[in-house]
């Protein structure tokens, strides 16, 4: 079996991928837990089923989105807690192909970013508002929590464990290479070996043995001896970790922050509050640095289409990675103190300084001093000038530094966002 590290270098190398929620859930357009926020019953919530055309569903111009870009993998909602397949699954109505829509909008998907040379990742919700095996009174998410009427309910959870195997083990068996999987998510009690945990990866990795998981089973993947079904990678949700992620030995351990556009993972109509290009590029940067990756987020619509603000938020994160990308692709931390005005990423013996706040006058590069062979500006080839302090040595805490001049130079910092 492979190791950890041989999974997961392609995507430690590749930094950044799109994260795509999407469901019956972006007809409301009122967020992705729409049923269990207002507690819709499963009638209440039928409607959507009914309606979903996905009229407007185009995954290669998804695909071309994530491209240009710079996205390297993707992550699609295969089914999201409220238990809607998008795929055509053979263990449930619930599905695309059973609405309007009549489409198995997975394949589709998968077809499309494969196409474009985009990995392949599907995400699944262990949790499931609209199987009848799934606790639902008292759970405390679930549309039935206090539904005095689901409260005798007899629940046979070992069948939605079936369910729930059943229908990885078509995802992973019916759609090609899939590249991660992304499992959502443990709590309390429902956690490890209540989803079968190990029984699940090992036929999640007998299927296809190069496959990256990540920790949402449960387990502790910073454990001195992550359980088998701890996964490949640490999922931080809106976060960056300060520090990057490190095990009880003391070793790196793979991470990816997951980040919405604006404040909601599927479509919300009112939500306008979207980040800006330089917000999302800064914070990329902030996870490269930390040696993690960016798994950004967008809501297509309920017809299926990425809405013109969040396009235009990736087209000039795109650019910016046009230019500046080999900072990203494949770098990481470097071993040098984070510098007051920005922060540094690395591959080999090169370091990028990527300046956030340019203050005035030239850069001061601390313990760098005679150690730098040439400094170029990234975006465009130019030569920028380095020199050394003339006052350095009176200077305690610029000792050994060296400056750097940006003179003219564009910086990211004055791209207009
Ligand atoms: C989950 C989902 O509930 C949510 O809808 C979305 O899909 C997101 C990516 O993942 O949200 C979580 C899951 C776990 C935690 C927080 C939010 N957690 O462990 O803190």
């Amino acid at each position: 079996m492979k190791t950890r590290e041989e999974r997961t270098r392609w995507f430690l190398r590749d930094r950044f991928g799109m994260f795509i929620h999407w469901g019956l859930y972006s007809i409301p357009a009122r967020g992705e837990w729409v049923r269990g926020n207002e507690r819709m019953t499963r009638e209440q919530y039928m409607k959507y089923f009914e309606e979903f055309d996905a009229s407007r569903y185009d995954p290669k111009a998804w695909a071309r989105a994530a491209k240009q870009a710079g996205q390297k993998y993707a992550v699609l909602t295969a089914k999201h807690h409220d238990g809607f397949c998008l795929f055509d699954s053979k263990l449930t109505g619930f599905k695309a192909t059973n609405t309007p829509a009549a489409r198995d909008l997975v394949r589709e998907y998968a077809d499309a970013f494969r196409a474009e040379g985009i990995a392949v990742g599907l995400y699944y919700s262990l949790l499931d508002w609209h199987h009848d095996d799934y606790p639902g009174y008292g759970d405390k998410a679930h549309p039935d929590r206090d539904n005095p009427a689901a409260k005798d309910k007899p629940i046979r959870f070992d069948r939605y464990l079936d369910y729930m195997h059943g229908q990885v083990k078509e995802l992973l068996t019916d759609y090609g290479k899939i590249d991660i999987m992304w499992f959502d998510f443990s709590y309390d009690e429902m956690t490890g070996e209540k989803w079968r945990a190990t029984e699940l990866v090992r036929m999640v990795r007998s299927l296809q043995p190069h496959i990256v998981i990540d920790n949402r089973l449960g387990g502790n993947i910073r454990g001195a001896e992550p359980e088998e079904y701890a996964g490949d990678f640490f999922s931080p949700e809106q976060i960056i970790p300060p520090g990057g992620i490190v095990d009880a030995n003391g070793k790196q351990v793979p991470w990816e922050a997951c980040i919405t556009l604006n404040d909601n993972w599927g479509y919300h109509a009112e939500d306008r509050n979207y980040k800006s290009p330089k917000q999302v590029i800064r914070s990329l940067v902030e996870c490269v640095s930390k040696n993690g990756n960016m798994l950004l987020n967008v809501g297509p619509d309920a017809k299926g289409e990425i809405n013109r603000e969040s396009l235009s938020v990736l087209r000039e994160v795109g650019e910016w990675l046009r230019l500046n990308g080999e900072s990203v692709y494949g770098a990481g931390m470097s071993a040098l103190p984070k510098p007051e005005w920005g922060r540094y990423t690395q591959k080999g013996n090169k370091l990028y300084a990527h300046v956030f706040d340019r203050g005035i006058g030239p850069i001061y590069f601390a313990q760098l001093k005679g150690k730098i062979r040439k400094a170029r500006l990234l975006r465009d080839g130019s030569e920028l000038k380095v020199e050394t302090p003339w006052m350095a040595e009176e200077y305690s805490d610029t000792a050994g530094g060296a400056f750097i001049w940006l003179k003219g130079a564009a910086l990211p910092d004055e791209i207009d966002t």
